[in-house]
């Protein structure tokens, strides 16, 4: 059978592609590999650690094991969005094949969870490998694998389900202790890990799904017309301090990079109260903005992107009219929608209006006040839902600013979470206090390095336990793929 002649020649090809293959220049790993976690733990001494010990309840169990479905759900629509002939490409140059992705998802869990926390005999070490790590490496420098070193798809699925049904059987014998912040790979804890990790990818996975072409996809919902955009109100914000991070003593999981709280004093700013649109981006394309090299660092100036392109990576133009590239395919360009773009290309039009992108500590004090008083989310306490914004996977492509006014905050700044990230001018860095997860030791410390920025809110991709305030989120600037946008700042005094 044709079939099974394929899964033979692909078999061999990954037994080569798992071994360590000389590189001209090793693509950044997301990881550092296996956990460092092994024998007993050094923090016995902490009340965390003392209960950790304690098996998890079957609340908890029930709990991440429903999310855990749920997660999957998510991801396995995706991939059910694309023919089987579509997993073999490569939609962004910089990131893996889509099968990749289908292996990592799995691997992911079952490595960290299965093999690594409960020390269960893995089945299939070279796919452990293979699917354990994604990439990111910087332009020009991507990956160049050939479809034929990855294993077929009946092989991945085959790999998927076996380490799906050594989880599913851990949980329903409730094997995982109790500890759910900063957990240990056999911690309840560590399975919401690997829940947010499956959630982003849930993201991720819709920015190369999104670049494919429209006939690769299922068909699906073209955004209509958008009513034209509120007026853009400049909101002063006085001198005081913003809360970032996240307390130790929330038991409930959060990433390494989200620890530990700690107040920043802010000096009087203003800031935009709605994300530049596509129609204000549009002027400063018309005005010359690409080819103004007072605009842009150095980097981007040279970057492919700023050369080779001179507008929004969502953007096309067509008969001389601009479109906008959806995710089911192209429609005419809504003016009101935020505009999706790269940092650099953020950076710019602000620096083009005299102004700046709020810094991580300014997005803090905007969205959520002073610490005397902080929000839980730019409207309040109110658990997040379709009323206040644009995400938890309400759809694939942005809606009008300011269409959800129950998000604003109190001083009228609309869509500070959902309807894409908002770029900071942070670059991504340890907070005080920063200690790497022993689950995953790798996940932010390997990107503390000057070339991420932070964002912070969310996209209509974005679950919505990832919009708690303490989430941060990174790329690189030049990276022109993520569904961000921005707005304006401008100091004061
Ligand atoms: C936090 C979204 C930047 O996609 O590179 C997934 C998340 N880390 N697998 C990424 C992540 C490892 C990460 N971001
Ligand atoms: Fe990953």
């Amino acid at each position: 059978m044709a079939f099974a002649r394929a899964d033979a020649r692909r078999r061999r090809s990954v037994v080569k592609a798992a071994r360590p293959t000389p590189r001209p220049k090793t693509p950044r790993r997301n990881s550092r590999g296996r956990s460092a976690l092994a024998g007993p733990r050094s923090t016995e001494s902490t009340p965390q650690a003392r209960n950790g010990r304690v098996a998890a309840s079957r609340a908890v169990h029930e709990r991440i094991g429903q999310q855990l479905r749920e997660a999957r759900a998510g991801t396995d629509a995706l991939f059910a969005l694309v023919g089987d002939d579509w997993l073999y490409e490569r939609p962004i140059p910089e990131r893996h094949r889509l099968v990749f992705y289908l292996g990592h998802l799995e691997a992911f869990d079952w490595n960290l969870l299965c093999r690594d926390g409960l020390g269960l005999k893995p089945f299939d070490p070279e796919l452990d490998r293979l699917f354990a790590f994604g990439i990111d490496p910087s332009e020009g420098a991507g990956p160049k694998d050939s479809a034929a070193d990855w294993p077929a798809l009946a092989i991945v699925r085959r790999y998927g389900e076996r380490a799906r049904a050594a989880l599913d059987d851990a949980l329903a014998r409730g094997a995982f202790s109790g500890r759910l912040s900063e957990p240990a790979p056999d911690d309840a804890g560590a399975v919401d890990l690997a829940i947010e990790h499956r959630l982003m990818h849930a993201e991720t996975l819709a920015y190369l799904l999104h670049q494919l072409p429209g006939h690769a996809k299922a068909p699906g919902p073209l955004p209509a017309p958008p009513p034209p955009a509120p007026p853009r109100r400049s909101v002063e914000v006085a001198a005081g301090r913003a809360r970032l991070g996240r307390e130790r003593s929330d038991d409930s999981f959060a990433w390494d990079n989200e620890y530990a709280a700690h107040d920043v004093h802010v000096p009087a700013f203003a800031i935009d109260s709605r994300n530049v649109t596509n129609g204000e981006y549009l002027r400063f394309v018309e005005a010359g903005g690409y080819a103004d090299s007072s605009l842009w660092s150095p980097e981007a100036w040279r970057s492919r992107q700023v050369a080779a392109t001179v507008h929004p990576w969502y953007w096309v133009k067509r008969d001389g009219g601009w479109r906008y590239k959806a995710m089911f395919g192209e429609v005419p360009l809504g003016d009101s929608w935020p505009v999706y773009v790269s940092h650099a290309e953020a950076k710019a039009y602000a620096r083009w209006r005299g102004l700046a992108l709020p810094t991580e500590a300014q997005y803090h004090r905007a969205a959520f006040g002073a610490p005397g008083a902080p929000r839980s989310y730019p409207w309040g306490e109110a658990t997040p839902t379709s009323r206040h914004g644009v995400f938890g996977f309400s759809g694939f492509d942005p809606e009008a600013v300011g269409s959800h006014p129950e998000g604003d905050t109190p001083e009228g700044v609309s869509d500070l979470v959902g309807n894409g990230w908002e770029w900071t001018a942070s670059p991504f860095e340890p907070f005080p206090g920063f200690t790497p997860l022993a689950a995953y030791p790798g996940y932010s410390a390997d990107f503390f390095d000057g070339a991420h920025f932070v964002l912070k809110g969310g996209s209509p991709r974005t679950a919505i336990r990832l919009l708690r305030r303490s989430f941060r989120n990174w790329f690189q600037p030049l990276y022109p793929y993520t569904y961000a946008t921005f707005r304006c700042v401008e100091a004061r005094g």
